[in-house]
């Protein structure tokens, strides 16, 4: 299968434009070597033609735009996205489904009923977009285990969704009353190669069912938001703490440095990292220390082959 890295940043992005933090500041001035990053998409396909969407990311037609591979160009109205996958109802997650409203086939958008209710009460996008286009609701439901589907026209990728812990959106419901399915992880098998990948944009807890998700993988696409618990602290910006914030941080005890470390065989890549995060100066200590420990920064146009 190909990975394709549409937007590696956290809500915001990066440069986020009203943060002049280390990394903001010192990426417009160029005293720091980074690059910009879009907000937390990927797009997965086993032929190049058909592709799964997972997360619709407020910057997604420019990340259309920069992967030509996107447009088949076989009608007069066409794409290469089969279904759209959503992790979560954040707004750095869904907003870009306002952005596909043209469609003229229907939008097919695989998510818990969790996330679905914050998608027509909270932040009903789900509501508005039924004025231009038909959204048709592929719901993820766990019987116990995890929830095995495939997107039509997309049949070589084998999909298991698996309910995490993280947080739920300031707008929804179930902000301070956890749902199972307010947040999933994703593993993709592509049933030719046999190639897996554990995607988990949003980690807040490592709960006994993680871990065997991340060993069985040939790669982890996981949590990169923050580096330290208080960071947002740290930075002056608010004093709300990573796992509060639904984010296990990559440093400290329990952090994913930690949790990575005992795993052999994946590539282990970050997603969603956010402004704040000092890996994202490549020459910061904290980048290195990643490094040492085997586990790599995405980028926006990263591929990874699986
Ligand atoms: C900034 C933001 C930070 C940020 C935080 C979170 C909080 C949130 C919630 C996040 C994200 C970016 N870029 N989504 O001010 O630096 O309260 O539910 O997910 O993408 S966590
Ligand atoms: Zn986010
Ligand atoms: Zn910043």
């Amino acid at each position: 299968m190909r990975i394709h890295i549409l937007g590696s940043g956290a809500g915001g992005g990066f440069p986020q434009w009203n943060c002049n933090c280390r990394n903001c500041d010192g990426f417009r001035k160029g005293t720091i070597r980074a690059r910009r990053r879009t907000q937390s998409s990927i797009a997965v396909s086993s032929d190049s033609l058909n592709w799964v969407l997972f997360n619709a990311s407020p910057d997604i037609l420019a990340q259309l735009h920069a992967l030509p591979a996107m447009q088949p160009a076989r009608a007069v109205r066409d794409t290469g996205i089969r279904g759209i996958v959503l992790i979560d109802s954040q707004i750095d997650h869904t907003t870009g489904l306002l952005m596909l409203r043209e469609c003229t086939r229907p939008l097919r958008v695989y998510c818990t009923e969790a996330v679905y209710e914050d998608l027509t009460t909270g932040n009903p996008i789900c509501d508005v977009l039924s004025h231009f286009c038909t959204v048709d609701w592929q719901p993820i439901r766990f019987n116990g285990a995890g929830c095995t589907f495939t997107v039509p026209g997309v049949e070589r990728l084998c999909l298991a969704a698996h309910p995490l812990k993280s947080k739920a959106p300031p707008y929804s419901p179930h902000r301070n009353h956890p749902h199972v399915g307010d947040t999933i992880g994703v593993v993709i098998e592509d049933l030719t190669t046999g190639g897996r990948l554990f995607y988990a944009p949003g980690l807040g807890e490592m709960e006994p069912h993680v871990l065997p998700l991340m060993r069985n993988a040939d790669c982890v696409l996981v949590d990169g938001t923050f580096w330290r618990e208080d960071e947002m602290a740290a930075a002056g910006i608010a004093d709300k703490r990573s796992r509060e914030l639904g984010h296990l941080p990559q440093s400290g005890p329990g952090g994913i440095i930690e949790v990575l470390a005992p795993l052999s065989r994946p590539r282990k890549i970050l997603i969603h990292i956010n402004n704040t995060n000092p890996i994202l100066d490549e020459d910061s200590p904290e980048r290195a220390e990643l490094t040492r420990a085997g586990i790599e920064v995405s980028h926006d146009g990263m591929e990874i082959a699986l």
